[in-house]
């Protein structure tokens, strides 16, 4: 399965560019003390890292053709993903009291195909992995139960590629929305993804393959949680025990995202309960 090299690599990135410029984004307002502050900022920590490793002209050239072909990849979207996003992140979500964030990653589509309290997520006949029902409640901070919140669950399949950025899946393939009854309980029937490979044959995978670095990702499940009035938080989770979740390549991974799953009532798969509390908007 993911353990061959991923032939998709530039497909991906080049959709994954292409969602990004579809994406509606909120106008950062310019500042021009503040560009000058971090632009300055950032190229004299480059000028750093020169003077520091001694880096040369056949270097520096490396990188400028580096540089060229992460665009004409388009793996902009996955590079700064993968090893800048968990920064901004980090920064953006700092007062946070509720649900732990981290990372969206690039594969994330609007408008999946949406129920009320319980879903199954849309899957081809004999979709390969583990039967997996993941459940939860969403809350307020004092834990009341929020009603019609929207819960979008998108991941992986067990071959680690995603809907609408690899070939030949139908369209909304492990997406889906539910909208939580009076309860505030959802509930999506899908199945365990598999870890994540970055494509081995684009920029990105040259990068990882000249440092000696691995390309993998734990396992995980992606959502958006939010409510009225309430913050919106993006997320991951991942699966205690699996592959990678010390060492993924995106630093996304938190103590307070890990699932430990057990086997399901039903005796088909396994079975997980996973509470979000929402902080006022
Ligand atoms: C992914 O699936 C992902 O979640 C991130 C953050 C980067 C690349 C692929
Ligand atoms: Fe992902």
């Amino acid at each position: 399965t993911a353990t061959v090299p991923n032939p998709t690599a530039a497909g991906s990135g080049r959709n994954a560019t292409e969602r990004f410029a579809q994406k509606e984004r909120s106008a950062a307002t310019v500042d021009q003390a503040r560009v000058s502050a971090i632009a300055t900022d950032a190229i004299t920590a480059l000028h750093e890292v020169i003077r520091k490793h001694g880096v040369t002209y056949a270097e520096y050239d490396a990188l400028k053709a580096w540089l060229i072909r992460v665009g004409e990849d388009g793996e902009w979207p996955l590079f700064l993903d993968v090893w800048v996003e968990h920064v901004v992140e980090e920064v953006a979500n700092a007062g946070r009291l509720g649900a732990v964030g981290t990372i969206e990653g690039p594969y994330y589509i609007p408008g999946s195909p949406e129920s009320r309290s319980e879903a199954t997520l849309p899957m081809r006949d004999g979709e390969q992995g583990t039967p997996f029902l993941f459940q939860g409640t969403v809350t307020d901070l004092d834990g009341n139960p929020i009603e019609d919140a929207q819960v979008e669950l998108w991941h992986a399949d067990d071959d680690g590629y995603y809907s609408q950025f690899a070939p030949g899946i139908p369209e909304w393939n492990l997406r889906g929305t539910v909208r939580t009854g009076d309860d505030g309980r959802f509930a999506f029937h899908t199945i365990k993804p598999a870890p994540y490979q970055i494509p081995t044959d684009g920029s990105c995978g040259a990068l990882i393959a000249a440092a000696g670095w691995h390309a993998w990702r734990p396992a995980h499940l992606h959502l958006k949680v939010s409510a009225p009035s309430k913050q919106l938080v993006t997320t991951q989770l991942y699966f205690a025990g699996g592959q990678h979740v010390e060492d993924d390549v995106a630093q996304a991974v938190k103590p307070e995202l890990v699932l430990h799953p057990t086997p399901a009532a039903s005796g088909r798969g396994e079975e997980v309960t996973y509470d979000f509390a929402l902080d006022p908007a």
